[in-house]
């Protein structure tokens, strides 16, 4: 599966394809040892924020698609997190007090998937206001905000006293404690009947039978929160993150950015099929270049502890919340085969950041 493409050098995200999903083994038996969520004495949560413990946390997988290989354990130091996506309306009120102008409203227009063809194509003034296009509805203010560039979303997080998670604060997060599962709220799409989660079902881009409700976003928090108090954390829109994406075996290498170097993404969208994408499961890695928006593609910020309440913590307040090494949980439904050509469909547009031709493809089918 290919994720989305969009504006930028290489203006193509993610790449889980269907025989990689297909490879990914059977979910461990459940992590027994979870990680009980409490805010330690001294630490105040800001508000709309959740306290997220630290300590050793799994990342990744050693059965999943090549991106998350191979698993890994690391030390996360506790952090806050924003319950929910960046709304809209408060991107508004971002908007509102610095007459901040995003990266796609200076292009002119942003990729868009027309449910109806199956296709992605450029729409003229789609922006985080009308991410469908300016004859659209208006995105709803408690739907996460969209049409934001990893650019825009470092200047909101800035201008809000914080910053982009990390990656492995992001699935550290999601994962909850409960490292041995595939999703932030358990192991089934499904429970009792409930989706528990934004995505596509049917079969992706042709069919979408919308048994979860919604075709495009939904309301932040509105399939529930995860046990840390998380929401959003899988599913409705990918989230962007600090880092560039590399390989995990790369982690200690340097690294110079270049014109097509890309950002990671986290949490899949509303467009993610599980039978093609599967992009919600916490160990999916997606990434798109800084530049680009998208209509699938919003953020949560972070933010660090201050001294005085690093400083109140004690080792056992870090160190004894760590989840015992868990086994992994990735699992996918045997996928249909997709192509993994990265050749243009003759009509797709280039999209390159200056708005000059470039040789990158343009939106697509077949993109989540
Ligand atoms: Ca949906």
């Amino acid at each position: 599966m290919a994720i989305a493409i969009g504006h930028g050098p290489t203006a193509i995200v993610a790449l889980l394809t269907a025989a990689s999903l297909a490879a990914l083994g059977p979910a461990a038996a459940r992590d027994a040892t979870e990680v009980r969520r409490t805010v330690p004495p001294g630490v105040s949560e800001p508000d709309g924020m959740v306290y997220i413990p630290g300590g050793r946390t799994r990342i990744g997988s050693d059965t999943g698609p090549p991106a998350e290989l191979p698993a890994f354990t690391t030390e996360v130091k506790p952090f806050f997190m924003d319950v929910h996506p960046v709304t809209v309306a408060q991107f508004r009120k971002f908007v509102e007090a610095t007459s901040y102008v995003t990266q796609t409203e200076r292009f002119g227009s942003a990729g868009v998937f027309d449910v109806k063809t199956g296709r992605w194509g450029l729409v003229d003034q789609a922006s985080w206001h009308h991410p469908l296009g300016p004859t659209s509805a208006p995105a709803g203010d408690d739907h996460p905000v969209t049409q934001v560039s990893w650019n825009d979303a470092v200047a909101y997080c800035a201008w809000a006293g914080k910053r982009l998670p990390t990656e492995i604060e992001w699935e550290h997060a999601a994962r909850g404690g409960r490292s041995g599962e595939r999703y932030a709220w358990g192991d089934a799409l499904v429970v009792g009947g409930k989706h528990m989660a934004n995505t596509w079902q049917g079969h992706f881009p042709d069919r979408n039978t919308v048994e979860d409700g919604y075709v495009y976003t939904s309301p932040v928090g509105a399939f529930g929160a995860t046990a840390w108090g998380l929401t959003d954390m899988g599913g409705n829109v990918w989230q962007w993150c600090q880092e560039w994406f590399r390989p995990y075996r790369a982690r200690a290498t340097p690294y110079t950015p270049g014109a097509g170097s890309e950002k990671v993404i986290r949490g899949g969208s509303f467009l993610c099929d599980p039978e093609v994408c599967h992009g919600f499961r916490v160990s999916a890695r997606g990434h798109s270049t800084p530049e680009t928006g998208l209509m699938h593609i919003g953020f949560r910020c972070a933010k660090d502890l201050t001294a005085a309440e690093a400083g109140a913590l004690s080792p056992a307040s870090i160190a004894g919340r760590s989840p015992a090494p868990p086994a992994d949980g990735s699992r996918a439904t045997p996928g249909r085969r997709r192509s993994k050509s990265r050749t243009c469909p003759p009509d797709s547009p280039s999209t390159s950041t200056s708005g000059r031709r470039g040789p990158a493809c343009g939106p697509r089918a077949g993109s989540q």
